[in-house]
């Protein structure tokens, strides 16, 4: 029997489909959900607009040996990671690499993107995977589609896609089944708002986490899935008091923050993240719960089959299928509106346009053009970043709204992800593991101040004070090597420092058991060294323990010339060059990926080509370091 899944329940809601209804198989690549919603949505247009449309990873369809050139669509849905596929499409790409000329004839396929253009490797392995299936002769039926996560308009641009792809390929557009379809918005509203009776609420984080959890195992059950993947939902406690780590914290501050894992945790390795999801602004969810006339402590429960009928023929984008995440629990409507819709962001269109649905004129009018006119769009709602709480606050009094429908509408709070900066065998416990956090404020075009979520909340934590997380390793690998001699160079300016202090700290373990370890350099930058030399006494530890070879400073902002960790790299050209010789030398580099990384690339070619190479060669010996995992980034925009 078949294996339910998310995609085949949203499949069986509101399908036109028959037995004889064409195949098509939407396959997916993602690691941190994005691609897998936008692939389910897929899956629930073409239901609707006639296909048998299942769902799959691209690696379980590479092992169930289910991608065949018998007429079939194959839509893939994908991201990219550092250029390389995602976790659950490696064994797809080793696939794809094997199909030879004409392999695919008689497949018709359509590749549609998910990445951010603020790193220098948007979109790759989207455009491998359409370049290669073409030339492996399946016929694309819809241009690569490609969108933004770093632009507002990237909701819209998926539905395009999605649209101009149903149209070639013969189906109506899920909208025109939705309008046809005269059951919409009938059924009754989707959680039972109401005071505090006598059932029992969870209002506290951890106590709202362990029900969350539970009923996550219950969803996960229903969804058929055998091996739910690990819940992120664990509260994480502050183990002990937050450091500030900047000696001038009025210019800007950057938090060293403890968090403990919770018991039986299977533990980490410096190079992981630490995902945790920050609960909303307080002032934002007392602006919803104003607009809704709810107490805080008004008792709330999911209920699966109300919500599905009342938006179940709604198109209302990507993140509409996000509610089957959530757990028939009892909550109270605070901690729902705090952990569950991200109520900070700018609404998109499809947001604006559900909202209209719930509201009287004049609003209705006013909230139907923000949907429907892209430069309304923009011009009040996302250039001056109108949060989806401030625009519910605005319209409350002609707003027929429930916490339900704003779980619908908006985009779920998303994780925040963070580089570990300690080895959990260097902390006086096992379960310890820091993070180094850079504050973010700035204000808004409606004069609000905008307050990092996460580096706010993680910094202003008091001990034993919990947030939900988890740590996650990431499968570009960025771990120390396994042969523990081999020459290691680190780039890591600001809090790209994070995830060096955790080799450091490992490092210096190992030679405490005395184990030799190879030459390390460290190249970090800063702004002055009276400002923001982050750890600047743990280096000095590190550089006299040996865990440290060679440590290499710039800083940017001393004299009149900024000096950036490039710079300092090419000064440092000969020693480079020799460590790069070595064939097991492994270069790491953390921080910004829109400028710094591709500049810190540039200047590790010149260095190569300083040792005698031309730029060709040189460029050669960085993408074969590259290739076989030997310079590696955690990079972020
Ligand atoms: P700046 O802010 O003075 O320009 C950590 O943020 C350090 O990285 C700062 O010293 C910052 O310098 C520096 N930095 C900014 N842009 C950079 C780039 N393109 N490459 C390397 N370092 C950069």
């Amino acid at each position: 029997a078949q294996k339910a899944s998310p995609g085949t329940i949203e499949g069986t809601n509101g399908r036109k489909e028959t037995k004889d209804s064409p195949m098509m198989k939407v396959l997916y690549g993602s690691n941190a959900g994005s691609s897998q919603e936008f692939a389910t949505q897929v899956v629930a247009s073409a239901g609707k607009a006639g296909f048998q449309a299942s769902l799959e990873s691209l690696d379980a369809a590479v092992a169930a040996g289910s991608i065949v050139p018998d007429g079939r669509t194959v839509i893939v849905v994908t991201a990219t990671y550092n250029g390389l596929p995602p976790d659950n499409a490696v064994a797809f790409k080793e696939w794809l690499l094997k199909q030879k000329e004409g392999a695919l004839e008689g497949l018709q396929f359509a590749v549609f993107g998910v990445g951010n253009s603020q790193w220098h490797t948007y979109q790759q392995f989207p455009r491998e995977v359409d370049a290669s299936l073409h030339s492996c002769g399946a016929k694309r039926v819809c241009s690569l589609g490609a969108c933004d996560v770093d632009s507002a308009s990237f909701d819209s641009d998926f539905e395009d896609w999605l649209a101009n792809l149903l149209q070639r390929i013969g189906g109506a557009t899920a909208t025109d089944v939705a309008a046809a379809d005269d059951d919409a918005g009938k059924d009754e509203f989707v959680l039972e708002d109401g005071p505090l009776d006598k059932i029992s609420v969870s209002a506290d984080v951890k106590g709202g986490l362990a029900a969350i959890n539970d009923a996550m195992k219950s969803v996960s059950k229903l969804l058929g899935e055998t091996n739910p993947p690990p819940s992120r939902n664990l509260p994480l406690e502050v183990a002990l008091p937050s450091r500030e780590l900047c000696k001038k914290a009025d210019a800007r501050s950057v938090r060293h923050v403890t968090l403990k894992l919770p018991e039986n945790h299977p533990g980490y390795q410096p190079g992981d993240h630490l995902e945790v999801l920050p609960p909303n602004d307080p002032a934002l969810v007392k602006m919803v719960l104003e607009a809704l006339q709810l107490r805080e402590d008004a008792a709330v429960r999911w209920n699966l089959h109300k919500v599905e009928k009342k938006w179940r023929n709604v198109n209302l984008g990507k993140d509409a299928r996000w509610w089957e995440k959530l757990p028939p629990v009892h909550l109270t409507a605070g901690l729902v509106l705090r952990y569950f819709p991200d109520l900070a962001s700018p609404p998109g269109r499809k947001a604006c346009a559900a909202l209209a649905q719930l509201a009287k004129s004049p609003a209705k009018d006013e909230l139907t053009l923000l949907g429907s006119d892209a430069e309304q769009h923009k011009l009040k709602v996302t250039s001056i970043q109108l949060s989806l709480a401030e625009l519910i606050h605005k319209y409350r009094a002609e707003l027929e709204c429930q916490v339900g429908d704003i779980l619908m509408i908006a985009k779920p709070l998303a994780p925040r992800r963070y580089s570990v900066s300690s080895n959990p065998e260097s902390l006086q416990d096992k379960r310890f593991v820091t993070v180094t956090v850079g504050q973010v404020v700035y204000t808004t075009g409606t004069g609000r101040v905008h307050r990092g979520l996460a580096s706010t909340q993680l910094g202003n934590m008091a001990v034993g004070e919990a947030i939900p997380g988890n740590v996650k390793t990431m499968q570009s690998n960025f771990h120390l090597p396994e042969d523990r001699s081999a020459p290691i160079i680190m780039v890591g300016p600001g809090t790209g420092l994070a995830p060096m202090m955790g080799f450091l700290q490992q490092r210096e373990a190992l030679l405490k058991k005395g184990i030799k370890v190879g030459h390390a350099t460290l190249f970090f930058g800063c702004r002055a060294r009276d400002e923001d030399y982050l750890y600047q006494e743990e280096l000095q530890g590190h550089l006299q323990s040996g865990a440290l070879s060679k440590l290499h400073v710039a800083f940017s902002r001393e004299s009149g010339q900024k000096v950036y960790v490039q710079d300092k790299i090419w000064e440092e050209r000969e020693a480079v060059w020799k460590l790069l010789q070595d064939p097991k030398c492994t270069v790491f580099i953390c921080g910004d990926a829109r400028a710094m990384a591709p500049d810190v690339k540039r200047a590790f070619q010149k260095v190569v080509e300083s040792g005698g190479k031309s730029s060709s060669s040189a460029a050669n010996m960085i993408a074969t370091m590259v290739e076989s995992g030997r310079y590696i980034e955690d990079v972020w925009a």
